[in-house]
C-alpha cells in the first residue's frame, strides 16, 4: 500500500513539473504573456474605412505604433427624402470611420477640429485604459489638432463617441463610431465582414416631417426619438445601399449602438446568428435569435448566408423597424436550396364552412351597396376626406402613411408610375389584390396584396384620395368606373 501512494505522489510531482514547464516555454515563445507587455516592432498610418465597409483583418500581423487621424466635421445631411439633418460627425460619416486595431498596438490619435466647425468636440474611446478614455486629452476648438496615444490592452470591440457637454447632444448629432481590437492572431476569417451602427435622433418635428429639422433638446432626455436607424440615416442600408453577399458565404457583422437613449434588440429577419460575441467581448453565444446592444455597447455577430433573398436587419423593438427607420437589408444572391427553405408550396382557398362563399355577395348586394347608393354624388372634396379614413384604416398599415411603402416588403403609394399609369389597373389591384411580381418607380417587388373588402364607392374615395396626394396625377375616380372593373 505504502509503496503505490509514494509512486502517485512522484507522479503528480512530474505533472505538474510539466505544466509549469508547458506554460513557461508558451510565455517566452510569443512574449506576449500580459498585454501591457506587449512590444511594437514597426509603425503605420492606420487604415480607416466609412460605414458599411471595414479595413482588412489584423491577420498575423505583429503589434505596431499606429496613427489615427480622426476628423470632426459639422455638416449638413438627409436623414430620409426631404428631411435635412444637421450631423457632427467624426470623419464626415455617420457612424465615423471604423478602426482597426490588433492587442497591444500604440496607437498615436490625432484629433482634429475643421476650422469651419462651430464648437469644441473631444473624443472617448471605449477601448481606452485612462481618465475619460481619452476626452480628457482631447477637447479641441474648431481650427485645432490635438494629439495623445494609448496601448491596446483589451481585445474587443468598442464604441467610441464624442464626450463633450452636453454629451447627449453630441452623441444624438452622429459623433460615436466602433474601434475593434483584434486579438493575437486575429479573429477567424470569414467571407464578408460589415459595419452597421445604430442610433435614435430627436427633430422639432414629426417623423418625415420636411425641411431643415433642428435638434430637440426635450424629446432627447424624455427619450421619445423621432428615428432610430443604422448608419445615420433611414435607408442607409437599403436597395442600392444594401450588403450583400452570396450563399453560402459566412458574415460577421460589427454591430455597435451610439444611443444616445435606446437599447437595440437586434435581429436579422430570416437569418439565425451562429455565433455572437456578446456585448463586444470574449464571451461566444451559439444560436441566437436576437440580441441585446446596449447603448454604447456592441457586438459581433457571425452566421453562414444559406440560401438567396432579401434579409432585413431590424431593431426587433419593432415600431422602431417599420415606422422610425430602423431596418437595413442584406441581399443574399445564390443558388436556391429547396430542402433549406422551399417558398411557397400550395396556395388555396381555405373556407371550411362555405362562409366565404356565401358571405362575400351578400355584403356586396346587401349594406354596402345600400350605403353606397345613399352616399352618391359626393365632392370630390368628400371623396377624398372619405377616402382618407379609409386610406388610415386600411391601406396605412403596409403602405405607410405617406404612401412611401416598405422598402423590400410594400410599393410606395407615393409618385408610383404603377398607379399613375393606369387607373382601371390601380382600381383592379385595390378590388382584386395583386400577386406576383410588380415594378414600381424600377424597383421590382414580389410580394401579396390581398383584395380589400371594400364597397364600390369605398374604393373610389380611397383611389381618389391617393391620387391627389403624395405628389400622384390627381384622377378621381367614381364608384362607377370600380364596378365596372372585373378583373
Ligand atoms: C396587407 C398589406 C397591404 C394592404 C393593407 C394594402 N396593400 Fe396595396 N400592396 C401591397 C403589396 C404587398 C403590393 C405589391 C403586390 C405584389 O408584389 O404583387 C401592393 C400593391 C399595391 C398597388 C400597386 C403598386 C403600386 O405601388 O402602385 C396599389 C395601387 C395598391 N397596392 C393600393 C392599395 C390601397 C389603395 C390600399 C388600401 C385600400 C392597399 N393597397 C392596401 C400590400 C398591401
Ligand atoms: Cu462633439
Amino acid at each position: 500500500m505504502k509503496k503505490i501512494f509514494k509512486f502517485r505522489r512522484t507522479y503528480l510531482w512530474y505533472v505538474a513539473a510539466l505544466f509549469l514547464g508547458v506554460s513557461l516555454q508558451s510565455c517566452i515563445s510569443d512574449a506576449e504573456g500580459s498585454t501591457t507587455e506587449i512590444s511594437t516592432v514597426s509603425s503605420m498610418k492606420a487604415q480607416l474605412t466609412a460605414p458599411p465597409f471595414v479595413p482588412p483583418p489584423v491577420g498575423a500581423r505583429k503589434a505596431a505604433k499606429l496613427t489615427v487621424d480622426m476628423e470632426v466635421i459639422e455638416k449638413e445631411g438627409e436623414m430620409t427624402d426631404g428631411v435635412k439633418y444637421v450631423y457632427w460627425t467624426f470623419n464626415g460619416t455617420v457612424p465615423g470611420s471604423f478602426i482597426r486595431t490588433r492587442v497591444g498596438d500604440e496607437v498615436e490619435f490625432h484629433l482634429k477640429n475643421n476650422p469651419n466647425n462651430k464648437l469644441p468636440h473631444n473624443i472617448d474611446m471605449h477601448a481606452v485604459t485612462g481618465p475619460g478614455g481619452g476626452a480628457v486629452s482631447t477637447f479641441v476648438a474648431p481650427g485645432q489638432e490635438k494629439v495623445f496615444s494609448f496601448k491596446t490592452l483589451n481585445p474587443g470591440l468598442f464604441v467610441y463617441h464624442c464626450a463633450t457637454a452636453p454629451v447627449g447632444m453630441h452623441i444624438a448629432n452622429g459623433m460615436y463610431g466602433l474601434i475593434l481590437v483584434e486579438p493575437k492572431g486575429g479573429l477567424p476569417p470569414v467571407d464578408k465582414e460589415y459595419y452597421v451602427m445604430q442610433g435614435d435622433f430627436y427633430t422639432k418635428g414629426k417623423y418625415g416631417e420636411p425641411g431643415l429639422q433642428p435638434f430637440d433638446m426635450e424629446k432627447a432626455i424624455d427619450e421619445r426619438p423621432d428615428y432610430v436607424v443604422f448608419n445615420g440615416k433611414v435607408g442607409a442600408l437599403n436597395d442600392d445601399n444594401a450588403l450583400t453577399a452570396k450563399a453560402g458565404e459566412t458574415v460577421r457583422l460589427f454591430v455597435g449602438n451610439g444611443g444616445p437613449n435606446k437599447v437595440s434588440s437586434f435581429h436579422v429577419i430570416g437569418e439565425i446568428f451562429d455565433k455572437v460575441h456578446v456585448e463586444g467581448g470574449d464571451l461566444v453565444n451559439e444560436n441566437v435569435q436576437t440580441t441585446l446592444i446596449p447603448s454604447g455597447g456592441a457586438a459581433m455577430i457571425e452566421f453562414k448566408v444559406q440560401v438567396p433573398g432579401t434579409y432585413l436587419l431590424v431593431d426587433h423593438s419593432i415600431f422602431r423597424a417599420f415606422n422610425k427607420g430602423a431596418l437595413g437589408m442584406l441581399k443574399v444572391s445564390g443558388e436556391k436550396n429547396a430542402k433549406i427553405y422551399s417558398g411557397t408550396q400550395i396556395e388555396r382557398t381555405y373556407d371550411p364552412d362555405g362562409t366565404l362563399a356565401k358571405a362575400k355577395p351578400a355584403v356586396e348586394a346587401g349594406e354596402k351597396l345600400a350605403e353606397a347608393a345613399k352616399k352618391s354624388g359626393k365632392s370630390i372634396e368628400e371623396q377624398k376626406e372619405h377616402g382618407k379614413k379609409i386610406f388610415m384604416q386600411t391601406c396605412f398599415a403596409c403602405h405607410q402613411a405617406n404612401g412611401q411603402g416598405i422598402p423590400g416588403a410594400f410599393p410606395p403609394l407615393a409618385k408610383s408610375d404603377y398607379l399613375n399609369k393606369d387607373i382601371a389597373r390601380a382600381i383592379g389591384v385595390v378590388k382584386h389584390g395583386l400577386n406576383g411580381e410588380v415594378t414600381v418607380n424600377g424597383t421590382t417587388f414580389n410580394s401579396a396584396m390581398p383584395a380589400q373588402s371594400l364597397s364600390d364607392e369605398e374604393i373610389a374615395d380611397v383611389l381618389t384620395y391617393v391620387y391627389h396626394n403624395f405628389e400622384n396625377n390627381k384622377s378621381v375616380v367614381t364608384p362607377e368606373m370600380v364596378k365596372a372593373q372585373s378583373k
